[in-house]
């Protein structure tokens, strides 16, 4: 099942809005074939594990990270093939809470007389799959806040200027992050201090983000950058009832999607956005900023995870930027926490990430 899991990692990034799946078929002790699912609307991992098998799998026993599914979707039940193959037991990682499969897979395996056993390493298997397994039953995007800042916890001097708070490395790493998460969400006050592309650069064969920028008034210059681009990759504008119908009509003929949000305390209702984004296919979302952005999010409980990448750089100045802007808390207690908290060290700069808390 490790093994299943460590195939599962390659379909990262171009699997969504699917799962992260790997299967391994294992004879007599021997891996005999191995698979793992791909690209979104390809081949699941049992049947790539089967087109890789070096010999005949009848009795053999398949590791597979999810429950095979039984429905028709992109492409046929996997259970019909285990069952053709003649696979004799099958070890499931974790159960697939797609209402279409939900246990109807091993189910029908069962009945056919597979021996079948489940919860096989599931903890971190339910870690790899957090996307889906949100996603899946919540039909809402996974939400990561991601941010960079000095030790002195600003995002940019007070001029405004940011290039660079962290070196190299962690840069490069941020856009590796881009290519796993299907959206990149920014406010327009971060497009219009840094006119950012938002794109994933230097990552072979990345699949590009859609990039969403929260802009309530549609105030945005269609010169941006990122909007001259979006002929090339996909730019959503968030607003609300405030937008102008001349802003609207010069963003829809720079070929940028408009997107019409409720409103909450005059701006675009986070859990609306997300929701509508959902309806979309997005299910992960990178949050880049900025504060007052950041703040929105967490104040309507709707960041997931958060990684930060903190420069060993000390700035200084009470109007330079913070990556969590808003009014604040009052109290400590109030804190929004983080738990399963990793750490660790790239090129100059220390990076830590971790789960957030859910408030009760
Ligand atoms: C599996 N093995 O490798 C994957 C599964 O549209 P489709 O046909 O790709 O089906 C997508 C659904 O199938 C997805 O929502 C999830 O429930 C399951 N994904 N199942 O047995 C796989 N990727
Ligand atoms: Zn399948």
């Amino acid at each position: 099942m490790c093994r299943a899991a460590e195939l599962a990692e390659h379909g990262k990034g171009f699997v969504n809005p699917n799962p992260l799946v790997g299967a391994v078929i294992v004879r007599e002790g021997r891996i005999i074939g191995e698979g793992f699912h791909a690209r979104y609307g390809g081949p699941h991992a049992e049947r790539e594990a089967f087109r890789n098998c070096t010999e005949d799998p009848r009795g053999a026993t398949l590791y597979v990270t999810l429950e095979p599914c039984c429905h028709y979707g992109k492409t046929p039940p996997c259970t019909e093939v285990i069952l053709e193959k003649g696979i004799a037991r099958v070890m499931v990682g974790l159960t697939d809470p797609n209402p279409l499969v939900a246990g109807k897979g091993m189910a029908l395996l069962q009945n056919a007389g597979i021996a079948v056993e489940s919860g096989v390493e599931t903890e971190r298997l339910a870690k790899q799959n957090r996307v889906f397994l949100k996603y899946i039953t919540t039909r809402m995007p996974w939400v990561v806040l991601k941010t960079a800042m000095t030790l002195d916890g600003k995002i940019a001097a007070y001029t405004g200027d940011s290039k660079w708070v962290t070196g190299e490395e962690a840069r490069r790493e941020v856009h590796r992050m881009r290519a796993e998460y299907m959206g990149i969400v920014a406010g327009s006050g971060t497009v219009k201090a840094d006119d950012p592309l938002l794109n994933c650069r230097g990552v072979a064969g990345c699949r590009q983000p859609v990039r969403i920028v929260v802009d309530s008034a549609a105030s945005l210059s269609p010169d941006s950058r990122i909007f001259r681009s979006a002929g090339e990759q996909p730019v959503i504008v968030a607003h609300t009832t405030k937008a102008g119908a001349d802003k609207l009509e010069l963003l829809q003929a720079a070929g940028v999607n408009t997107l019409l949000c409720t409103e909450r305390e005059g701006r675009v209702s986070i859990p609306d956005l997300l929701r509508q984004l959902g309806e979309r296919q997005i299910d992960s979302l990178l949050l880049e900023g900025g504060g007052e952005l950041n703040a929105s999010f967490l104040n309507a409980g709707m960041v997931d995870e958060v990684v930060a990448f903190i420069a060993p750089k000390l700035i200084g100045g009470r109007e330079a930027p913070t990556p969590v802007e808003g009014t604040g808390i009052a109290n400590m207690h109030e804190a929004v926490r983080l738990r399963e908290v990793e750490s660790g060290k790239i090129g100059e700069d220390v990076w830590i990430r971790g789960l957030v808390e859910k408030r009760k």
